[in-house]
């Protein structure tokens, strides 16, 4: 598995469904949708966090963690309870006794602070043993975000002297915890990166779906973080959950060998927002090797507005066409006229069109160019002979007649 021999055991349950999830790698594919949100999301938080006083990225970007964790990075670095639901085969990709699939991205958060990092994003694939529907699939995508803070970063630098510098860890540690805080945190530094993890979410929400889009924090339970959120918007009518965060448990730090610091935490899921923001309806899509669907996200900036147009069931008639451009340096670049002509004859009909290959011969001083027209019904599968007669039209026409149609 990615490159690392396991010994599979008793507990081995990755169905030949999974492991072919496991090759895909949608999330590093130019054109998925998933890549584009990635990349929106990384260029925003670059774009805004940068380290003091420097021009680098605050935040590190992890995309290759292994995918095959240990059963410690899953569950118990993160406070994971024995019997918790999670641990069970029946919901966890077991490799054997030690090792699993990751079931979400917080799995590298103990190792990434050991290694000593303070402020990081870790993205990737995530598996769990799921019923498949319009909205659950066995491998879906996680971006997790980890902030630490030291007493200076969050709370100023120098004591005033009557009015005495607010500490992270509480002088008198409670033993019992309160629904605000963790026993040994002090109030002053829970509140103060509440703030900031808030504000992280909220303008990374108005980035995406816009200032407009109403969202309300509710109150959660996550074993590794205290106290712990998630964050939902109103869309379609009802309230969508987005991510899950809070408060690191400072036993997660402490184990990690971080002492003097407080840290925020969350995880969002990809496929949801996503779905949200291209519009498309099915969590399966993702996973599309249609080219009706990839061409729809295929070339587009990550800032850019898509909406997914809903692509036909029947099957697609494909033709490669070449022809020598007419001599005419006029005719140099037509290439965006030769789209629009080819839709004009086809109509509906054309699902895609694109420019596929150019030739010069020097010597004879002509061009030739390829390109590939992608037809396709909503109502019925063509047939070649049909669509060979909109193909025709198209080659028929002189530059004279393109012309014509151009100024038409
Ligand atoms: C977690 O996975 C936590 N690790 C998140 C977290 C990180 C909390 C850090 C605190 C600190 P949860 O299982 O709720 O939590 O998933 C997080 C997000 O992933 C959800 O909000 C949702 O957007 C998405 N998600 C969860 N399950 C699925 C699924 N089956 N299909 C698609 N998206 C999902
Ligand atoms: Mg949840």
């Amino acid at each position: 598995l990615d490159g690392r021999q396991y010994t599979p055991d008793a507990l081995y349950n990755l169905s030949p469904a999974v492991r072919r999830l496991l090759d895909r790698r949608i999330l590093q594919e130019a054109s998925n949708p998933l890549n584009l949100l990635k990349r929106r999301i990384v260029d925003y938080v670059h774009q805004t966090y940068r380290k003091p006083g420097n021009r680098s990225p605050l935040f590190t970007i992890c995309e290759s963690e292994p995918r095959v964790v240990s059963t410690f990075q899953n569950f118990d670095s993160l406070l994971t309870p024995e019997d918790h639901v999670s641990r069970r085969p029946s919901d966890t990709y077991y490799v054997n006794r030690e090792n699993c699939l990751r079931a979400h991205t917080s799995a590298h958060q103990h190792t990434l602070m050991k290694q000593g990092l303070d402020a990081f994003l870790v993205i990737g694939d995530v598996y769990r043993r799921d019923e498949v529907d319009k909205t659950h699939y066995p491998c879906f995508h996680q971006i997790e975000g980890v902030r630490l803070y030291s007493k200076e970063d969050l709370l100023g630098k120098k004591p005033v002297a009557e009015d005495p510098v607010a500490e992270l860890f509480s002088s008198s540690p409670d033993p019992s915890r309160l629904p605000e805080k963790q026993e040994t945190h002090s109030l002053d530094a829970v509140k103060a990166t509440e703030i900031q993890l808030k504000h992280f979410l909220e303008a990374l929400c108005d980035e995406l779906f816009g200032k407009e889009t109403e969202k309300r924090w509710v109150d959660a339970y996550f074993p590794f973080t205290h106290p712990s959120y998630e964050l939902e918007i109103f869309y379609n009518g009802q309230w969508l959950e987005v991510l899950g965060c809070g408060i690191m448990e400072q036993k997660l730090l402490e184990s990690a060998g971080v002492t003097d610091k407080i840290g925020w935490a969350f995880g969002i899921g990809l496929e949801r927002i996503a779905m949200v923001l291209y519009s498309i309806p099915d969590i399966r899509l993702f996973w599309s090797t249609d080219t009706g669907f990839l061409s729809q996200f295929a070339g587009k900036l990550p800032g850019e507005d898509v909406k997914y147009k809903q692509i036909s069931s029947h099957p697609q008639v494909i033709f490669d066409i070449s022809f020598f451009l007419p001599s005419s340096t006029e005719f140099n670049d037509m290439t965006s006229d030769v789209y629009d002509t080819i839709r004009t004859i086809g109509g509906e009909l054309v699902e895609q069109v694109k420019l596929t290959d150019e030739f010069e011969n020097k010597k004879k001083g002509k061009k030739s160019q390829t390109y590939r027209i992608v037809y396709r019904s909503h109502e019925k599968a063509l047939t070649k002979e049909e669509t060979q007669h909109y193909v025709d039209l198209f080659l028929g026409l002189s530059p004279l007649k393109y012309r014509i149609s151009r100024m038409r």
